[in-house]
């Protein structure tokens, strides 16, 4: 029987100490998931806004029931929460034996009179699954729900919401998404589940969850009651056989446009964005990031409503696939004269009748990943975030706290912010994919006896993913918010019609820190099969069973390979061990090629092969400024700027080579190319 439960830890015992909570696991100590947020401004607890009257939607009849069911297959949460087809999540029993078994490992004394948050990000089935989830609570005991109006909220959102409203009241939150995964109903559904420190299940409790899955054998409904009025803010009540639970319906980007005020210096965005020589266009790609992109950049900052588009969130984001980067988010690559593979457009520079944008950004379906392109220009998310460490200092939310104390990167992401942080002086984490690590990592100075800290903290994967410890998930509204911020400081007093630029400001990063060429190729959807097939035979070889060949080059103009090996984390924080993170094969000079399998795909395997290669600043180049106002802007030579594809094509062609993807998969390129 499962032993895990919540329970309140000593984390308060310590005088002036902010409580917390821990799990404790099994044989595995204390994992520590609570850390209130005192970051943002308090606000009051306003659901009733308005002054909404309370409706009680307990109907004659309604009954909570113990419903008999059998263990499903297959309920493993991946990198980031469980996604299968809409199909698979629609047949009888299935999110309700998801929903119950993380129930479960919560416990009932955790959920008894709880707040939970329920949140999504509209997507096809999220409003049935919503009901559904609500009248699960209900039946487990829980007190509150907080749901988005719609059951509409970004992920991000959801983390602030659990840590900042109310007081860091609520216990946990379902997120309703298969986040950059398409959705329909032939396509993708999802859930998440996020803990108290508002961030996703720490692996101890998605194992845990996933055990409980195998062995469910009942859940609990209420049964009869009609379903809870999402459409506007107020609060209702949901009650049946003598439960009953408040539903606080809110317009959660009130919450959200708080935190960036807080965050960020909104007033001198809109300086920037008032330009004659400055234009932008963000697509929120029709999913849950429109809505606080209208309340922050529309309606607190200023910007014409043709710069915001696609942001109506939409059941099947209008037939896209929700995933910004160069070639799911093609109309945004194209208007700013780029091609899907990043280079300039062949016509970018005709004469147009309006010039091109000088900034454009994408989020995804649940609104946590962002892309940033400037004019003819693609920033990798590696790069993104080193640029954003390089400045942080510029930043408020930083800058208030005396600037950033560490910096964390999932290993296949790019090293390029290694670089900045050895300029800063400050720790760099490697975190294995998944943006459960950092919350551990932001959170270390409130474990039990700690005497390290970590935060502010900023953190990023390659895969789109930038945020930091204002919340505990990735922020692609706050990523935005971020270049924005660059620009503006960069442009401050600079004369109309001489905009420093995205390019300026990375060439200039280039020049300073060398570069960090670095490519993501994605195989998708091939066989389970054969992406097994292709990583054990890249497993032998990294645990010595089969030979490496480090004694001649594996293509043209390749370095030579000096080692094989399997990224393993130990987190730092509560030793924690995680296995099987990517293989890794290091070539001499530095250059690296990274295997993975993805954790977040509904079909077969997807394969990632993650390539990287350094090329150092010129010798004599000045060294890195101090973090003290806007960087100097400096002058990158060819080297650095050669397009990325070509630097790097001798790593790739050895990476193919060595790994035999091609004849094991039978593909010959591959279907996506960050
Ligand atoms: C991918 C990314 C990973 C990211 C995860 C969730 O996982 O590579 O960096 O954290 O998606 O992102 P995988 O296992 O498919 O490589 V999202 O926007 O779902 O929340
Ligand atoms: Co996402």
């Amino acid at each position: 029987m499962l032993s895990l439960v919540l329970c309140l830890a000593a984390a308060g015992a310590a005088a002036g100490a902010p409580r917390g909570w821990s799990v404790p696991v099994r044989g595995t100590g204390h994992a520590f998931v609570r850390a209130p947020a005192r970051f943002a401004p308090r606000r009051p607890l306003s659901a009733l806004r308005g002054g909404a009257s309370v409706v009680a939607v307990a109907a004659n009849g309604a009954s909570v029931e113990t419903v008999a069911t059998l263990p499903i297959d297959g309920q493993r949460p991946g990198t980031s929460g469980v996604r299968k087809r809409t199909a698979v999540f629609m047949e009888p029993n299935y999110v309700e034996n998801l929903v119950q078994a993380f129930f479960d490992t919560l416990g009932a004394d955790a959920l008894a009179g709880s707040t939970l948050v329920v949140g999504g990000d509209g997507r096809f089935f999220c409003a049935e699954a919503a009901q559904t989830v609500l009248r699960m609570a209900l039946a487990n005991g829980v007190g509150r729900c907080w749901v988005g109006v719609g059951g509409l909220i970004a992920t991000p959102a959801v983390s602030a919401l659990i840590r900042e409203r109310d007081g860091g009241s609520a216990l946990c939150g379902v997120v309703l998404t298969a986040s950059h995964n398409p959705g329909g109903a032939d396509k993708d559904f999802g859930l998440k589940f996020n803990v108290a420190n508002g961030g996703p299940a720490p692996e101890p409790v998605t194992d845990a969850v996933y055990e409980r899955t195998r062995t469910l054998r009942e859940y609990r409904i209420a049964v009869g009651t009609p379903d809870v009025d999402l459409s506007a803010p107020g609060a209702r009540v949901l009650s049946a056989g003598g439960y009953s639970m408040a539903v606080e319906v809110l317009d959660t980007t009130a919450d959200y446009a708080q935190l960036a005020q807080a965050c960020f210096d909104l007033p001198a965005i809109g300086a920037l964005v008032k330009r004659a020589d400055f234009r932008m266009v963000i697509d929120a790609m029709h999913g849950a990031a429109g809505p606080y992109l209208l309340a922050v950049l529309g309606a607190l900052v200023g910007c014409p409503e043709d710069s915001l588009v696609n942001c109506t969130p939409l059941p099947d984001f209008g037939g896209v696939h929700p995933d910004p980067n160069l070639t799911y988010a093609p109309e945004l690559v194209r208007a700013l004269g780029l091609t899907r593979d990043g280079t300039p457009a062949d016509d970018a520079d005709a004469p147009r009748e309006r010039p091109l944008p000088a900034f454009g950004a994408a989020c995804d379906g649940d609104g946590d990943r962002n892309m940033i392109l400037g004019e003819r220009f693609f920033v990798t998310p590696s790069d993104s975030l080193a640029v954003i460490a390089a400045h942080a200092h510029l930043l408020p939310q930083f800058e208030r706290q005396g600037g950033l104390r560490a910096v964390a990167r999932s290993m296949p992401t790019g090293g390029a912010v290694d670089r900045v942080a050895a300029a800063l002086g400050i720790p760099c984490f490697e975190t294995p994919s998944g943006w459960k690590f950092f919350g551990n990592l932001m959170d270390a100075h409130l474990r039990v006896g700690s005497s390290v800290r970590y935060s502010p903290l900023l953190c990023g994967e390659e895969s789109f993913g930038t945020g930091s410890d204002h919340v505990r998930e990735k922020d692609g509204v706050w990523a935005i918010l971020a270049w924005l911020s660059i620009l503006a400081a960069h442009n401050r007093g600079v004369a109309e019609g001489s905009l420093v630029t995205v390019a300026q400001i990375v060439s200039s990063h280039w020049a300073t820190y060398g570069r960090n060429f670095y490519t993501r190729h994605d195989y998708e959807e091939v066989s389970a099969e054969q992406g097994a097939a292709l990583v054990s035979r890249l497993q032998a070889m990294a645990s010595g069973a089969a030979p490496v060949p480090t004694d001649r080059p594996l293509a043209p103009g390749a370095p030579l390979l000096e080692s094989v090996d399997e990224f393993e984390y130990t987190d730092p924080t509560d030793g924690s061990v995680s296995r099987n993170q990517g293989i890794r094969c290091l070539f001499h000079g530095g250059a690296r090629a990274v295997f993975r399998l993805s954790g977040t795909g509904s079909v077969g395997a997807t394969v990632r092969l993650y390539v990287e290669k350094f090329v150092p600043p010129p010798s004599g180049a000045p060294p890195p400024p101090p973090p003290v106002g806007t960087p100097p802007l400096r002058e990158a030579s060819a080297e650095l700027l050669e397009p990325t594809q070509r630097a790097l094509a001798p790593v790739v062609q050895a990476a193919l080579a060595l790994s035999q993807l091609r004849e094991i998969t039978g593909r010959q390129a591959p279907d996506v190319v960050t």
